[in-house]
């Protein structure tokens, strides 16, 4: 018999059709609320879920007892009780590796936007107020040749660090991460304990993953610690960042400019006063937003939930743990 798939997301209709050949599929591009009785139905009775975007509770697992795997169509997952996935022997299969360069890219744009001040002085423009020469009060800042804070070295963070280095003469320190030599060697990377790094970078850009020990890492004492010509970029996870803090830095100068591509709250609430500020670029959280890339993490996704429901190893796992006990099992068994 054919297993049953839940798609949750906006899906091309090559990716649909794709996963029809192999799955009985139940799609879902929206969801009033998670009750919703369509989705509760076909939750019960599906042995595999492809996820963009949607936050699974615990208690949405109670209600899949069927559930052998999950593809999440991100690198992030944090919208996943990582834990009771692993207790009930359910695989959480996530994209890295095809989005690395692109949201790389969007942290460089934000941390140029930010220092050359792009969107305020296209503002500008369009305002009618390029009259005469520009002065001083258009003036940006350096982005070659400076010190590129980065907290959180992984894929995502040593892409943007590589730009950095390699193509804008960049002195690049990082912390939060174990330490990387391949990078020291490669790049000069030094490695810094994060109040030094914050008090020593022109540029502090963050990377690292939402856990609990990440949640609201930068709060007032670190931008305290920041210079206030430090320019502030996150493409993370909003929650990494206590916003209100964030908020006081920019308004009292204690940091100089922010480039924000994730918040605390999404979509951004309309109170917000983010993205009305002079000195802030935000962006709808677009890190790995570009029609390559997310067809790419589309795919990686549907291969991965192939093979999972295949019984054979998906090629990004989350939580090896369950592999590692299928395969016991299945060496005991067998
Ligand atoms: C996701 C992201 O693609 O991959 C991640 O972790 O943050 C995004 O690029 C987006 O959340 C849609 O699932």
């Amino acid at each position: 018999m054919r297993k049953r798939l839940v798609a949750y997301g906006r899906l091309k209709p090559h990716h649909i059709a794709q996963l029809q050949q192999d799955f009985e599929l139940d799609h879902f591009i929206q969801l009033e609320s998670l009750e919703d009785p369509a989705f509760l139905t076909a939750l019960a009775n599906a042995n595999g879920l492809i996820n963009s975007s949607l936050k699974i509770p615990v208690a949405l697992l109670d209600k899949a007892p069927k559930l052998e795997a999950i593809a999440t169509i991100s690198v992030g997952y944090d919208n996943y009780p990582v834990d009771a996935l692993t207790q009930r022997n359910i695989l959480l299969c996530n994209t890295p590796d095809v989005l690395t360069e692109t949201t790389a890219d969007t942290g460089f744009a934000l941390i140029m936007a930010t220092a050359r001040r792009v969107l305020e002085l296209a503002d500008y423009i369009k305002r009618g107020e390029w009259q005469a020469s520009i002065g001083e009060a258009q003036f940006g800042t350096d982005v070659h040749g400076k010190t590129l804070g980065m907290i959180g070295l992984g894929r995502i963070g040593a892409a943007i660090a590589r730009r950095g280095a390699l193509g804008f003469g960049m002195k690049v320190l990082y912390s939060n991460a174990a330490p990387k030599p391949h990078l020291e060697t490669e790049l000069g990377a030094e490695y810094r304990e994060m109040d030094a790094l914050l008090g020593e970078a022109d540029f502090v850009c963050v990377t690292v993953p939402l856990t609990p020990q990440t949640k609201h890492l930068i709060g007032r004492r670190e931008f305290a610690l920041m210079k206030p010509s430090t320019i502030f970029v996150n493409i993370a996870r909003g929650k990494v960042v206590d916003e209100p803090a964030l908020i006081a830095a920019l308004e009292k100068g204690e940091i100089q400019a922010a480039g924000l591509d994730v918040f605390e709250q999404e979509p951004l609430s309309p109170e917000s006063p983010l993205p009305h500020m002079a000195n802030v670029v935000a962006l709808p959280h677009i890190g790995s937003a570009t029609h390559e890339t997310r067809d790419a993490m589309t795919q990686r996704a549907i291969d991965n939930i192939c093979l999972a429901l295949q019984g054979e190893r998906p090629i990004s796992l989350v939580n090896e743990a369950v592999w590692s006990q299928r395969q016991g099992t299945s060496s005991q068994t067998g």
